[in-house]
């Protein structure tokens, strides 16, 4: 967004009335990332059915000499900016290797989890006592102004471990055309996505056998509960995740199990919910090469690489500006 035009930020509370007057329900996924949600998903991240890490994690292993010439990280001083940074595993490899080839950058992790950027520093510090590097910790929209007026140096900005997946097309657009806005030339985009596959194999990734990813979607009652002062029955909801081949995407839902009704202090209000009534929380976007090219043209980039993992389930999207 223009920084001209920036519109207002909602609260967490504005955005959990109108989610839960809305027909069907429905509550943002953006607020899953509390520090007890950052660790879940960290969790996550570990379990054997969610393959995008462990993709994501070979692409970056693999393919690290490659990545740092598409980068062009071995001409001039730059800033590594990485957008939901989490626990910062799969970037280490690329630092570890660009700190090897002497590359002279700045590593900027932005995070709105102010317990796990301390964990990444601290973390990072110890590994790479050599490494530049600052935090930002906040939205990733609060950040973009800083951006903008950030030095002048090059920037390479690092969006990874399919987090677009959450935004629907219209806002993967209008998120990257902001990105765009405050790039230079010279400047890159480095995107990863999860690919089209067998639907049962990314159906499991969104319902494993230990309920992790059921944890991770019931935190955000547990959140509404601590900060808004609600009453949710954690008891009273269970986790349903569906893939819809035809929107190429996964889903995730909250339902009740039973007629009830939930107070929430902070907006003085209760609602009620029927007998098995759904309340959407997430949607997790899978991708091929056309909607990879095309989100690219429609946001003012074009492709300039990708970087696949040995089973093609994934890709790391190189995004260069086109002027
Ligand atoms: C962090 C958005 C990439 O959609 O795969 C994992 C979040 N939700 N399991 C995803 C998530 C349930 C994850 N992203």
């Amino acid at each position: 967004m223009p920084s001209s035009s920036k519109p207002k930020q909602s609260t967490f509370a504005d955005d959990v009335l109108n989610g839960l007057s809305a027909m069907p329900k429905f509550l943002s996924s953006k607020y899953f990332y509390d520090d007890e949600g950052s660790r879940l998903f960290q969790e996550i991240m570990k379990l054997p059915e969610y393959y995008l890490t462990r993709a994501e994690f070979e692409i970056f292993s693999e393919q690290t000499r490659e990545i740092f010439s598409a980068f062009n990280a071995g001409d001039s001083a730059f800033d590594l900016i990485e957008l939901g940074a989490g626990d910062g595993t799969k970037t280490a490899v690329l630092i570890d290797y660009f700190l090897k080839q002497l590359a002279n950058f700045t590593y900027m992790p932005v995070d709105i989890s102010a317990e796990a950027q301390n964990a990444l520093a601290e973390n990072f510090r110890a590994k790479f006592p050599d490494l530049s590097i600052q935090i930002q910790t906040g939205d990733y929209f609060q950040i973009l102004g800083n951006l903008q007026s950030n030095n002048g140096r090059r920037k390479i900005i690092l969006f990874l471990g399919s987090n677009i997946g959450n935004f629907r097309q219209e806002q993967a657009v209008s998120f990257f055309k902001s990105l765009r806005a405050v790039m230079n030339e010279n400047d890159l985009l480095f995107i990863g996505f999860d690919l089209q596959k067998d639907p049962r194999v990314i159906l499991k990734a969104y319902d494993d056998a230990q309920g992790i990813t059921a944890a991770f979607n019931l935190n955000l009652l547990k959140r509404i509960n601590r900060e808004l002062g609600g009453n949710f029955d954690l008891e009273n909801f269970s986790h349903y995740a569906i893939y819809r081949p035809t929107e190429c995407a996964a889903r995730s839902f909250l339902i009740s199990r039973k007629e009830q009704t939930v107070r929430i202090e902070a907006l003085n209000k209760s609602f009620d919910f029927e007998a098995w009534e759904p309340i959407f929380m997430e949607i997790s976007q899978k991708y091929n090469l056309k909607m990879i090219e095309d989100l690219a043209t429609q946001s003012g980039f074009s492709v300039k690489q990708n970087f696949f993992d040995s089973r093609n389930y994934y890709t790391d999207s190189l995004y260069k500006p086109v002027l």
